[in-house]
């Protein structure tokens, strides 16, 4: 990882398949882009096996245009649907266990830290909410209380998409699937609020129907976590499959969602906010000039 390392010796390149090419010179490696560009230059993820249609995949697609530095991010996920893109994307990606991501990611910062002292080596989680919530729980909620200095996005299809339709924690109450036909019995799981409990300094809720509004939320995310400690985004994913949604009908879901229990949440701490508002007056200063 690092711009070193994704460019070629000199004399080599010819020799690498085009989409690695393409990649070096219409990448987004090094360079600042623009989410509302996506589809106009070299994307991290291009293909991927989930299903036609899926918000998640369109998600995973965002996120990767929106990391402040993708040449020097690693990214961690674990079964689940989410980790059918992740491992496509041209940025590394580890597989932890189901309900290890957490734990994995720990222990990934704090080496990188130790190895890159000098160096912005950024950690992100991308995991299910059954991974994070359900069998993970206990490996999320430590990492946070241990104020492990990494960003977890929490794809949250409210289901168990993977493996057919399970209910998660995260299932809305009464909701009916395939594989719990009798009817959630309790409350979503209010992951936003446990994140501001156990202590993440940067904490969002969104529905991803303002693709500029997710570009913006998760750079701030990892850029808290690079120096202040765990960052946390919730965002609703919703599942074609499972939820009967048809293709040409997931803005409008994301958008009813969005209205009913996803309206935009946005918590910070007082440092993190001083930190945006310095970074942020200073992009405004360099646009402008030029
Ligand atoms: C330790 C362990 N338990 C169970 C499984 C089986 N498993 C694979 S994916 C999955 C559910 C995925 O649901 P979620 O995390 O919500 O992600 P989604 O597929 O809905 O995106 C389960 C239970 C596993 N791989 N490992
Ligand atoms: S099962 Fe659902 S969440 Fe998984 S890829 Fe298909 S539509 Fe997306």
């Amino acid at each position: 990882m690092g711009l070193k390392y994704i460019q070629p010796a000199p004399g080599f390149k010819e020799y690498l398949p085009k989409d690695y090419v393409d990649l070096i010179d219409f990448g987004p490696f090094g360079k600042e882009v623009d989410v509302q560009y996506m589809g106009q230059y070299k994307e991290i993820l291009e293909e991927h096996p989930m299903c036609a249609g899926c918000w998640m995949a369109y998600f995973v697609r965002v996120f990767y245009a929106s990391l402040p530095n993708p040449e020097d991010t690693i990214v961690i996920g674990t079964a689940g649907c989410a980790r059918l893109a992740l491992s496509q994307a041209a940025v590394p990606f580890i597989y932890g266990n189901y309900g290890d991501t957490n734990a994995v990611a720990s222990g990934l910062t704090r080496a990188l830290n130790i190895r890159f002292p000098d160096k912005n080596k950024d950690v992100v989680v991308v995991a299910g909410d059954g991974g994070l919530m359900d069998i993970g729980f206990s490996m999320t909620l430590h990492s946070w209380f241990r104020k492990e200095k990494f960003t977890t996005i929490m794809v949250d299809n409210e289901v168990y998409g993977n493996t057919g339709g399970q209910e998660s924690g995260m299932s809305p109450k009464g909701v009916q699937l395939k594989m719990a036909p009798k009817g959630k019995k309790f409350e979503k799981i209010p992951a936003t609020e446990l994140a501001k409990l156990a202590g993440c300094v940067y904490v969002v809720k969104i529905a991803p129907t303002n693709i500029k509004r997710v570009a913006k939320v998760i750079k701030r995310a990892v850029l808290a976590a690079r120096h202040f400690g765990p960052t946390f985004i919730h965002a609703y994913t919703s599942c074609n499959i499972e939820y009967s949604i048809p293709t040409e009908e997931v803005l409008k879901d994301a958008r009813e969602r969005e209205k009913k229990d996803f309206g935009f949440e946005e918590y910070m701490t007082d440092e993190v906010r001083e930190y945006f508002e310095e970074i942020e007056k200073k992009e405004k200063e360099a646009k402008a000039k030029k």
